[in-house]
């Protein structure tokens, strides 16, 4: 039927609220700045926060949510690692009427929708961010043909669907332009490096690696070093996130551009949370403007980068 706001659990005014808060893992700087966000919000939102890890398991993921549940939380919010695996997590959620929001990461919208299964998701244009990298890329390549390598983030994530279909919905109107290896190394550094390895001995004729996030262009750009090249000079390496290190990585000339994806998500859902409490409709998607690190900007954010 249609979405309908009625559905949507109700959330009393209190003195302090009892927020669960579900990370995914916390193997990267971006995951930690956005727990640390969260906890760093709590008390000026009056939250009793519950935080958990899930280790980069979807499985465990779902448990964390249901034992957040019977902690009996009053409002949860959930950066869902993959699309399909978490929607249980969303269910019961719902079953148990607790509002919940998703954060920097969404779900199958053809089985869990906002305004009808959770209130909202909070984030980035992912397709946007990986077209705005594609369009960097075509501006400032300045080689004939363009060999391309893409490293994916964590198969089945909503960031690596979108921001893969972004990047190569704008290379594929490019005849100079060819995608000749796209793999997962699961929005990680150190997998970034092992595929980079792997991919460059395949195709050595590599001149550009766009990696669906920060950590695996470091990675990347540690094989290619590794390997003899020079990044920055003989392969354009681009990539989303906007973390201290890739700013360094612009900064030294290794890398061309960050698109920004932020991970400061503490301050955006104790507003969301506030609007619902006050009974405004929200909308299903509270969406992140993001901004644009390249050599022209870099050093003037790096000292607030994380
Ligand atoms: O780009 C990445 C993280 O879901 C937007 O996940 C987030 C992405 C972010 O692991 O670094």
């Amino acid at each position: 039927g249609a979405a309908s706001a009625q559905d949507l659990p109700k959330l009393e005014k209190k003195d302090r609220y009892k927020v669960g808060f579900s990370q995914m893992e916390s193997n990267n700087p971006w995951r930690i700045a956005e727990t640390k966000s969260f906890m760093d919000t709590a008390e000026s939102c009056n939250w009793d926060l519950i935080a958990t890890d899930a280790a980069g398991s979807a499985a465990k993921q779902v448990a964390d949510v249901d034992s957040m549940i019977a902690q009996g939380i009053d409002i949860l919010f959930l950066p869902p690692r993959e699309e399909k695996p978490l929607i249980p997590a969303v269910m019961k959620a719902k079953a148990a009427g607790i509002p919940t929001f998703l954060v920097d990461r969404s779900v199958d919208p053809a089985v869990a929708q906002a305004g009808r299964d959770y209130v909202a998701f909070l984030g980035s244009d992912f397709i946007d961010q990986g077209r705005r990298v594609a369009e960097w890329t075509l501006e400032n390549f300045k080689g004939d043909k363009g060999v391309i390598v893409e490293l994916e983030g964590t198969t089945g994530s909503s960031p690596a669907n979108d921001r893969r279909k972004g990047f190569d919905d704008v290379m594929a109107q490019h005849d100079n332009m060819t995608i000749v290896a796209s793999q997962s190394g699961d929005f990680a550094r150190d997998l970034g490096r092992q595929v980079m390895e792997t991919l460059l001995q395949a195709h050595p004729d590599v001149n550009i690696v766009y990696a669906h996030n920060d950590e695996m262009a470091i990675g990347a750009i540690q094989a290619l070093t590794l390997a003899g090249r020079n990044p920055g000079e003989d392969v354009m390496v681009v990539s989303i996130d906007g973390t201290r290190d890739a700013l360094q990585a612009i900064i030294d000339g290794k890398m061309g551009v960050t698109v920004e994806s932020s991970p400061f998500f503490g301050p955006v859902a104790c507003n969301v949370m506030e609007r619902y409490i006050a009974g405004e409709d929200i909308e299903p998607w509270v969406q992140v403007q993001d901004r644009i690190f390249t050599a022209e900007n870099a050093a003037d954010h790096i000292d607030e980068a994380y």
